[in-house]
Protein backbone atom coordinates (compact mmCIF):
# COMPACT_ATOMS: atom_id res chain seq x y z
CA UNK A 1 0.00 0.00 0.00
CA UNK A 2 1.44 3.05 -0.79
CA UNK A 3 -0.74 6.04 1.23
CA UNK A 4 -1.44 9.99 0.76
CA UNK A 5 0.65 11.82 3.21
CA UNK A 6 0.25 15.32 1.46
CA UNK A 7 -1.61 16.89 -1.13
CA UNK A 8 -0.59 20.56 -2.29
CA UNK A 9 -3.40 22.44 -4.37
CA UNK A 10 -1.06 25.41 -6.08
CA UNK A 11 -3.16 27.63 -8.40
CA UNK A 12 -1.18 29.14 -11.06
CA UNK A 13 -1.55 31.69 -13.87
CA UNK A 14 0.68 32.14 -17.19
CA UNK A 15 0.37 34.52 -19.99
CA UNK A 16 -1.99 34.15 -23.03
CA UNK A 17 -2.23 35.96 -26.33
CA UNK A 18 -5.63 37.79 -26.88
CA UNK A 19 -7.42 34.84 -28.84
CA UNK A 20 -11.16 35.72 -30.36
CA UNK A 21 -13.72 33.17 -29.82
CA UNK A 22 -17.59 33.49 -30.01
CA UNK A 23 -17.55 34.59 -26.51
CA UNK A 24 -15.10 37.31 -26.62
CA UNK A 25 -11.17 37.18 -25.92
CA UNK A 26 -8.64 35.70 -24.28
CA UNK A 27 -7.64 37.83 -20.79
CA UNK A 28 -4.14 38.51 -20.49
CA UNK A 29 -3.39 35.38 -17.60
CA UNK A 30 -4.51 31.97 -18.22
CA UNK A 31 -5.17 30.29 -14.79
CA UNK A 32 -4.61 26.23 -14.30
CA UNK A 33 -4.03 24.57 -10.47
CA UNK A 34 -0.96 21.94 -9.81
CA UNK A 35 -1.69 19.07 -8.27
CA UNK A 36 0.84 17.85 -6.02
CA UNK A 37 0.26 14.11 -3.70
CA UNK A 38 2.95 13.26 -1.60
CA UNK A 39 3.37 9.46 -0.47
CA UNK A 40 4.17 8.66 3.12
CA UNK A 41 7.24 6.29 0.91
CA UNK A 42 8.47 9.78 -0.26
CA UNK A 43 7.07 9.57 -3.91
CA UNK A 44 5.23 12.54 -5.34
CA UNK A 45 2.86 12.56 -8.15
CA UNK A 46 1.34 15.29 -10.22
CA UNK A 47 -2.10 16.63 -12.17
CA UNK A 48 -3.19 19.32 -13.84
CA UNK A 49 -6.46 21.10 -13.65
CA UNK A 50 -8.60 24.35 -14.46
CA UNK A 51 -7.76 27.10 -12.41
CA UNK A 52 -11.32 29.07 -11.61
CA UNK A 53 -12.04 29.53 -7.82
CA UNK A 54 -14.50 26.78 -8.15
CA UNK A 55 -12.32 24.11 -9.02
CA UNK A 56 -9.79 25.42 -6.88
CA UNK A 57 -12.49 25.24 -3.58
CA UNK A 58 -13.49 21.85 -4.97
CA UNK A 59 -9.64 20.64 -5.06
CA UNK A 60 -9.18 22.18 -1.40
CA UNK A 61 -12.10 21.11 0.13
CA UNK A 62 -11.45 17.11 -1.18
CA UNK A 63 -8.15 16.86 -0.78
CA UNK A 64 -7.76 16.96 3.33
CA UNK A 65 -10.15 13.57 2.99
CA UNK A 66 -7.83 11.88 0.91
CA UNK A 67 -5.12 11.64 3.48
CA UNK A 68 -4.01 8.26 4.16
CA UNK A 69 -5.79 6.40 1.15
CA UNK A 70 -3.98 4.04 -0.93
CA UNK A 71 -2.81 5.80 -4.36
CA UNK A 72 -3.50 2.24 -5.80
CA UNK A 73 -7.32 2.34 -4.93
CA UNK A 74 -8.72 5.27 -7.23
CA UNK A 75 -12.36 3.53 -7.70
CA UNK A 76 -11.84 4.11 -2.92
CA UNK A 77 -10.84 7.63 -3.64
CA UNK A 78 -13.50 8.45 -6.59
CA UNK A 79 -16.26 7.20 -3.52
CA UNK A 80 -14.73 9.30 -1.20
CA UNK A 81 -14.97 12.61 -3.67
CA UNK A 82 -18.50 11.92 -4.93
CA UNK A 83 -19.29 11.52 -1.12
CA UNK A 84 -17.57 14.70 0.46
CA UNK A 85 -17.35 16.91 -2.37
CA UNK A 86 -20.12 20.15 -2.45
CA UNK A 87 -22.20 20.49 -5.55
CA UNK A 88 -22.21 24.03 -7.20
CA UNK A 89 -25.54 25.86 -6.69
CA UNK A 90 -27.17 25.86 -9.83
CA UNK A 91 -28.30 29.46 -9.10
CA UNK A 92 -24.91 30.60 -8.53
CA UNK A 93 -24.12 31.70 -12.11
CA UNK A 94 -20.56 30.32 -11.52
CA UNK A 95 -21.57 26.96 -13.91
CA UNK A 96 -21.02 29.32 -17.29
CA UNK A 97 -17.10 28.46 -17.31
CA UNK A 98 -16.31 25.56 -19.34
CA UNK A 99 -16.17 22.22 -17.76
CA UNK A 100 -17.39 23.25 -14.13
CA UNK A 101 -21.13 22.67 -15.00
CA UNK A 102 -22.48 20.99 -11.98
CA UNK A 103 -22.89 17.24 -13.70
CA UNK A 104 -19.45 17.35 -14.47
CA UNK A 105 -18.45 18.43 -10.64
CA UNK A 106 -16.91 14.57 -9.56
CA UNK A 107 -15.48 13.60 -12.86
CA UNK A 108 -13.50 16.94 -13.01
CA UNK A 109 -12.30 17.16 -9.31
CA UNK A 110 -11.57 12.97 -9.75
CA UNK A 111 -9.72 13.19 -13.01
CA UNK A 112 -7.05 16.04 -11.05
CA UNK A 113 -6.20 13.64 -8.35
CA UNK A 114 -6.53 10.41 -10.63
CA UNK A 115 -4.18 11.72 -13.01
CA UNK A 116 -1.53 12.39 -9.49
CA UNK A 117 -2.17 8.97 -8.33
CA UNK A 118 -1.21 7.88 -12.11
CA UNK A 119 1.69 9.46 -12.20
CA UNK A 120 2.37 8.03 -8.77
CA UNK A 121 1.73 4.29 -9.63
CA UNK A 122 3.98 4.51 -12.07
CA UNK A 123 6.69 6.10 -10.63
CA UNK A 124 6.21 3.56 -7.47
CA UNK A 125 6.36 0.21 -10.26
CA UNK A 126 8.65 2.41 -12.77
CA UNK A 127 6.25 1.78 -15.84
CA UNK A 128 5.27 4.89 -17.58
CA UNK A 129 1.02 5.95 -17.23
CA UNK A 130 0.16 4.27 -21.04
CA UNK A 131 1.42 0.94 -19.25
CA UNK A 132 -0.91 1.24 -16.63
CA UNK A 133 -3.62 1.80 -19.15
CA UNK A 134 -2.93 -1.57 -20.70
CA UNK A 135 0.47 -0.61 -22.68
CA UNK A 136 0.82 2.12 -25.22
CA UNK A 137 -0.63 1.34 -29.13
CA UNK A 138 1.44 4.08 -30.67
CA UNK A 139 4.61 5.38 -29.99
CA UNK A 140 3.25 9.25 -30.72
CA UNK A 141 0.71 10.86 -30.39
CA UNK A 142 -0.52 13.35 -33.32
CA UNK A 143 -1.61 16.97 -32.59
CA UNK A 144 -3.13 19.58 -34.81
CA UNK A 145 -2.54 23.28 -35.16
CA UNK A 146 -4.96 25.15 -33.70
CA UNK A 147 -5.57 28.73 -34.78
CA UNK A 148 -7.19 31.35 -33.66
CA UNK A 149 -8.39 35.00 -34.73
CA UNK A 150 -6.14 37.08 -32.64
CA UNK A 151 -5.22 41.03 -31.41
CA UNK A 152 -1.63 42.17 -31.76
CA UNK A 153 -1.47 42.27 -28.41
CA UNK A 154 -3.70 42.87 -25.52
CA UNK A 155 -5.40 46.33 -25.29
CA UNK A 156 -5.71 46.71 -21.28
CA UNK A 157 -2.89 45.37 -19.42
CA UNK A 158 0.65 47.32 -18.07
CA UNK A 159 2.26 43.72 -18.67
CA UNK A 160 4.31 44.78 -21.42
CA UNK A 161 4.93 41.21 -22.56
CA UNK A 162 3.51 40.74 -26.31
CA UNK A 163 3.26 37.50 -27.79
CA UNK A 164 5.72 36.51 -30.61
CA UNK A 165 2.46 35.68 -33.03
CA UNK A 166 1.34 39.18 -34.24
CA UNK A 167 -2.01 40.43 -35.62
CA UNK A 168 -4.77 37.70 -37.34
CA UNK A 169 -7.54 38.54 -38.21
CA UNK A 170 -7.41 38.76 -42.24
CA UNK A 171 -7.22 34.82 -44.42
CA UNK A 172 -3.59 36.07 -45.02
CA UNK A 173 -2.74 36.66 -41.70
CA UNK A 174 -4.45 33.23 -40.53
CA UNK A 175 -2.23 31.54 -43.68
CA UNK A 176 0.74 33.29 -42.23
CA UNK A 177 -0.13 31.85 -38.59
CA UNK A 178 -0.48 28.55 -39.81
CA UNK A 179 3.25 28.69 -41.75
CA UNK A 180 4.24 29.96 -38.52
CA UNK A 181 3.14 27.21 -36.50
CA UNK A 182 3.61 24.06 -39.05
CA UNK A 183 7.22 25.02 -39.51
CA UNK A 184 7.93 25.21 -36.06
CA UNK A 185 5.96 21.83 -35.03
CA UNK A 186 5.69 20.03 -37.77
CA UNK A 187 1.47 19.38 -37.13
CA UNK A 188 -0.59 17.74 -40.01
CA UNK A 189 -3.98 18.44 -39.32
CA UNK A 190 -5.54 22.09 -39.09
CA UNK A 191 -8.26 23.79 -36.64
CA UNK A 192 -9.55 27.09 -36.90
CA UNK A 193 -11.36 28.78 -33.86
CA UNK A 194 -14.26 30.49 -35.83
CA UNK A 195 -17.58 32.69 -34.18
CA UNK A 196 -15.43 35.53 -34.60
CA UNK A 197 -16.37 36.73 -37.78
CA UNK A 198 -19.13 36.50 -40.75
CA UNK A 199 -18.90 33.09 -41.36
CA UNK A 200 -18.57 33.83 -45.43
CA UNK A 201 -15.10 35.32 -44.43
CA UNK A 202 -14.17 32.43 -41.80
CA UNK A 203 -15.14 30.43 -44.44
CA UNK A 204 -12.54 32.34 -47.00
CA UNK A 205 -9.62 31.94 -44.40
CA UNK A 206 -9.96 28.18 -44.57
CA UNK A 207 -9.93 28.13 -48.49
CA UNK A 208 -6.98 30.28 -48.34
CA UNK A 209 -5.57 27.69 -45.89
CA UNK A 210 -6.62 24.59 -48.26
CA UNK A 211 -4.68 26.29 -51.35
CA UNK A 212 -1.73 26.54 -48.90
CA UNK A 213 -1.93 23.05 -47.17
CA UNK A 214 -3.87 21.23 -50.29
CA UNK A 215 -2.73 17.82 -48.50
CA UNK A 216 -3.36 18.89 -44.73
CA UNK A 217 -6.68 17.81 -43.19
CA UNK A 218 -8.88 20.93 -41.94
CA UNK A 219 -11.56 21.23 -39.58
CA UNK A 220 -13.64 24.56 -38.15
CA UNK A 221 -15.15 25.17 -34.85
CA UNK A 222 -17.39 28.16 -34.22
CA UNK A 223 -18.40 26.67 -30.99
CA UNK A 224 -21.87 26.63 -31.43
CA UNK A 225 -22.12 30.42 -33.00
CA UNK A 226 -23.68 29.92 -35.76
CA UNK A 227 -27.55 29.06 -36.43
CA UNK A 228 -28.98 25.99 -38.19
CA UNK A 229 -30.02 28.35 -40.94
CA UNK A 230 -26.41 29.62 -41.04
CA UNK A 231 -24.90 26.33 -40.96
CA UNK A 232 -27.24 24.99 -43.44
CA UNK A 233 -26.20 28.02 -45.85
CA UNK A 234 -22.65 27.10 -45.19
CA UNK A 235 -22.58 23.57 -45.49
CA UNK A 236 -22.58 23.65 -49.88
CA UNK A 237 -19.62 25.41 -49.49
CA UNK A 238 -17.73 22.95 -46.96
CA UNK A 239 -18.20 20.56 -50.33
CA UNK A 240 -15.09 18.60 -51.93
CA UNK A 241 -14.05 17.40 -49.39
CA UNK A 242 -12.79 20.76 -47.31
CA UNK A 243 -13.36 19.53 -44.11
CA UNK A 244 -12.32 16.29 -41.78
CA UNK A 245 -15.01 17.62 -39.91
CA UNK A 246 -17.31 20.27 -38.24
CA UNK A 247 -16.84 21.10 -34.76
CA UNK A 248 -19.50 22.61 -32.71
CA UNK A 249 -21.20 24.25 -35.92
CA UNK A 250 -24.53 24.92 -33.65
CA UNK A 251 -25.81 25.36 -30.25
CA UNK A 252 -27.15 22.58 -28.49
CA UNK A 253 -27.56 18.41 -29.44
CA UNK A 254 -30.79 19.58 -30.97
CA UNK A 255 -29.45 21.99 -33.58
CA UNK A 256 -26.60 19.87 -33.78
CA UNK A 257 -28.93 17.11 -34.70
CA UNK A 258 -30.84 19.15 -37.52
CA UNK A 259 -27.21 19.79 -38.89
CA UNK A 260 -26.15 16.28 -38.90
CA UNK A 261 -29.55 15.46 -40.69
CA UNK A 262 -29.03 17.56 -43.73
CA UNK A 263 -25.05 16.65 -44.22
CA UNK A 264 -22.51 13.65 -44.09
CA UNK A 265 -19.59 15.74 -42.80
CA UNK A 266 -19.22 14.55 -40.02
CA UNK A 267 -20.31 16.79 -37.00
CA UNK A 268 -17.67 16.55 -34.00
CA UNK A 269 -18.82 18.23 -30.49
CA UNK A 270 -16.85 19.40 -27.22
CA UNK A 271 -19.85 21.49 -26.38
CA UNK A 272 -22.89 19.38 -26.19
CA UNK A 273 -21.67 16.34 -25.02
CA UNK A 274 -19.50 16.56 -22.20
CA UNK A 275 -20.03 13.98 -19.77
CA UNK A 276 -21.56 10.12 -20.30
CA UNK A 277 -24.89 11.67 -19.64
CA UNK A 278 -25.03 13.30 -22.28
CA UNK A 279 -24.59 10.03 -24.91
CA UNK A 280 -27.67 8.95 -24.70
CA UNK A 281 -29.19 11.47 -25.86
CA UNK A 282 -26.28 12.13 -28.77
CA UNK A 283 -27.37 8.55 -29.74
CA UNK A 284 -31.12 9.05 -30.58
CA UNK A 285 -30.38 12.58 -32.10
CA UNK A 286 -27.42 10.91 -34.26
CA UNK A 287 -26.16 14.84 -33.07
CA UNK A 288 -22.31 14.03 -33.55
CA UNK A 289 -20.32 11.48 -35.11
CA UNK A 290 -16.63 12.46 -33.31
CA UNK A 291 -16.51 13.02 -29.91
CA UNK A 292 -13.79 15.32 -28.45
CA UNK A 293 -13.16 14.20 -25.38
CA UNK A 294 -10.97 15.47 -22.06
CA UNK A 295 -10.00 13.92 -19.49
CA UNK A 296 -10.33 17.10 -17.07
CA UNK A 297 -14.02 16.61 -17.03
CA UNK A 298 -15.26 12.83 -18.52
CA UNK A 299 -13.23 11.94 -15.32
CA UNK A 300 -9.39 11.07 -15.89
CA UNK A 301 -7.29 9.26 -18.08
CA UNK A 302 -9.33 5.57 -17.11
CA UNK A 303 -12.76 7.43 -17.95
CA UNK A 304 -11.33 8.44 -21.48
CA UNK A 305 -10.89 4.74 -22.17
CA UNK A 306 -14.24 3.90 -21.48
CA UNK A 307 -15.57 6.39 -22.95
CA UNK A 308 -13.26 5.23 -26.00
CA UNK A 309 -15.21 1.74 -25.80
CA UNK A 310 -18.51 3.56 -26.21
CA UNK A 311 -17.37 4.87 -29.15
CA UNK A 312 -16.49 1.88 -30.35
CA UNK A 313 -19.66 0.20 -29.67
CA UNK A 314 -21.71 3.10 -31.53
CA UNK A 315 -19.04 3.61 -34.38
CA UNK A 316 -18.54 7.21 -32.95
CA UNK A 317 -15.07 9.07 -33.95
CA UNK A 318 -13.22 9.76 -30.98
CA UNK A 319 -10.30 12.65 -30.16
CA UNK A 320 -9.28 15.01 -27.49
CA UNK A 321 -10.01 19.01 -27.06
CA UNK A 322 -7.96 21.69 -25.17
CA UNK A 323 -8.11 24.83 -23.17
CA UNK A 324 -5.13 26.68 -22.18
CA UNK A 325 -2.95 24.20 -20.62
CA UNK A 326 0.83 23.24 -19.45
CA UNK A 327 3.05 20.01 -19.62
CA UNK A 328 1.55 18.22 -17.01
CA UNK A 329 -2.30 17.83 -19.05
CA UNK A 330 -0.28 17.35 -21.92
CA UNK A 331 1.36 14.58 -20.73
CA UNK A 332 -1.75 13.09 -19.46
CA UNK A 333 -3.36 13.45 -22.86
CA UNK A 334 -0.60 11.83 -24.93
CA UNK A 335 -0.47 8.99 -22.37
CA UNK A 336 -4.26 8.48 -22.42
CA UNK A 337 -4.32 8.62 -26.54
CA UNK A 338 -1.27 6.30 -27.12
CA UNK A 339 -3.21 3.69 -24.90
CA UNK A 340 -6.55 4.22 -27.09
CA UNK A 341 -6.45 2.26 -30.33
CA UNK A 342 -9.55 4.28 -31.59
CA UNK A 343 -7.92 7.50 -31.26
CA UNK A 344 -7.85 8.23 -34.51
CA UNK A 345 -7.71 12.17 -35.12
CA UNK A 346 -5.25 14.85 -34.42
CA UNK A 347 -5.68 15.86 -30.81
CA UNK A 348 -6.23 19.93 -30.10
CA UNK A 349 -3.71 21.46 -27.85
CA UNK A 350 -3.52 25.22 -27.01
CA UNK A 351 -0.04 24.37 -26.12
CA UNK A 352 2.18 26.40 -28.64
CA UNK A 353 0.17 29.60 -27.28
CA UNK A 354 1.42 29.06 -23.63
CA UNK A 355 5.61 30.31 -23.55
CA UNK A 356 6.14 29.35 -19.71
CA UNK A 357 6.05 26.10 -18.17
CA UNK A 358 5.79 24.43 -15.14
CA UNK A 359 8.04 20.98 -15.71
CA UNK A 360 11.75 20.73 -15.19
CA UNK A 361 13.29 21.42 -19.28
CA UNK A 362 10.56 23.89 -20.21
CA UNK A 363 8.46 22.89 -22.87
CA UNK A 364 7.94 19.26 -24.25
CA UNK A 365 8.76 19.12 -28.07
CA UNK A 366 6.64 18.22 -31.14
CA UNK A 367 8.47 15.97 -33.96
CA UNK A 368 6.48 16.53 -36.97
CA UNK A 369 3.13 17.50 -35.07
CA UNK A 370 3.34 14.41 -32.37
CA UNK A 371 4.58 14.18 -29.18
CA UNK A 372 6.63 11.09 -28.69
CA UNK A 373 5.13 9.19 -25.54
CA UNK A 374 8.01 8.91 -23.00
CA UNK A 375 8.83 5.61 -21.30
CA UNK A 376 9.93 7.03 -18.11
CA UNK A 377 8.35 6.14 -15.16
CA UNK A 378 4.69 8.01 -14.79
CA UNK A 379 4.14 11.03 -16.54
CA UNK A 380 7.34 11.47 -17.55
CA UNK A 381 7.61 14.48 -16.76
CA UNK A 382 8.77 16.08 -13.00
CA UNK A 383 8.24 19.84 -10.94
CA UNK A 384 10.11 22.67 -11.85
CA UNK A 385 9.86 24.31 -8.29
CA UNK A 386 11.16 27.50 -8.85
CA UNK A 387 8.74 27.96 -11.97
CA UNK A 388 5.84 26.37 -9.88
CA UNK A 389 6.65 29.35 -7.49
CA UNK A 390 6.87 32.24 -10.08
CA UNK A 391 3.95 30.74 -11.32
CA UNK A 392 2.18 30.70 -8.23
CA UNK A 393 3.12 34.67 -7.80
CA UNK A 394 1.34 35.50 -11.21
CA UNK A 395 -1.87 34.35 -9.72
CA UNK A 396 -1.42 35.98 -6.51
CA UNK A 397 -0.96 39.30 -8.81
CA UNK A 398 -2.93 39.10 -11.85
CA UNK A 399 -6.15 39.70 -10.28
CA UNK A 400 -7.86 37.45 -12.29
CA UNK A 401 -9.85 34.88 -10.74
CA UNK A 402 -12.33 32.86 -13.42
CA UNK A 403 -12.04 32.85 -17.11
CA UNK A 404 -14.27 35.62 -18.58
CA UNK A 405 -13.35 36.15 -22.15
CA UNK A 406 -17.17 38.04 -22.45
CA UNK A 407 -16.10 40.84 -19.67
CA UNK A 408 -12.77 40.89 -21.31
CA UNK A 409 -14.00 41.76 -24.58
CA UNK A 410 -16.60 44.79 -23.24
CA UNK A 411 -13.16 46.37 -22.61
CA UNK A 412 -12.58 46.65 -26.43
CA UNK A 413 -16.37 46.89 -27.16
CA UNK A 414 -19.09 47.92 -23.97
CA UNK A 415 -21.72 46.84 -26.31
CA UNK A 416 -20.17 42.99 -26.59
CA UNK A 417 -22.92 40.91 -25.25
CA UNK A 418 -21.20 37.22 -26.02
CA UNK A 419 -24.43 35.19 -26.94
CA UNK A 420 -24.52 32.50 -29.07
CA UNK A 421 -25.34 32.08 -31.51
CA UNK A 422 -24.42 34.61 -33.06
CA UNK A 423 -24.91 34.46 -36.89
O1 LIG B 1 -9.53 28.79 -25.90
O2 LIG B 1 -10.92 30.15 -26.86
C1 LIG B 1 -10.55 29.02 -26.54
C2 LIG B 1 -11.36 27.84 -27.00
O3 LIG B 1 -12.51 28.28 -27.63
C3 LIG B 1 -11.69 26.92 -25.85
O4 LIG B 1 -12.27 27.64 -24.81
C4 LIG B 1 -12.62 25.80 -26.24
O5 LIG B 1 -13.01 25.12 -25.09
O6 LIG B 1 -10.79 24.91 -27.51
C5 LIG B 1 -12.05 24.73 -27.11
C6 LIG B 1 -12.96 24.21 -28.17
O7 LIG B 1 -12.50 23.43 -28.98
O8 LIG B 1 -14.14 24.52 -28.19
MG1 LIG C 1 -14.50 23.03 -29.77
Amino acid sequence: MSRIKQIEITPIAFRDPPLLNVYGVHEAWALRTIIEIKTEDGNYGLGESYGDEQTISQLRQVAPHLLGMDVFNVNAIRNKIESVVTLPDPNSGLDIAPGTLGATTVPRIFSAFEVACLDLMGKITDRPVCDLLGGKVRNEVAYSAYLFYKFERHGFTNDPWVDTWGEAITPEQIVAQAKKMIDQYGFQSIKLKAGVFEPEKEIEALEALREAFPDVPLRIDPNGGWTVETTKRLLDKFGNGLLQYLEDPAHGQEAMGQVSAMTDIPLATNMYVIGFFDIPKAIELDSVQVILSDHHYWGGLRATQELAQLCKTWDIGLSMHSNSHLGISLMAMTHAAAAIDNLTYACDTHYPWQEEEVIVGGKIPFKNGAVVVPDKPGLGVELDRDALAVLAKNYENCGIRARDDVSEMRKYQPDWKGTVPRF
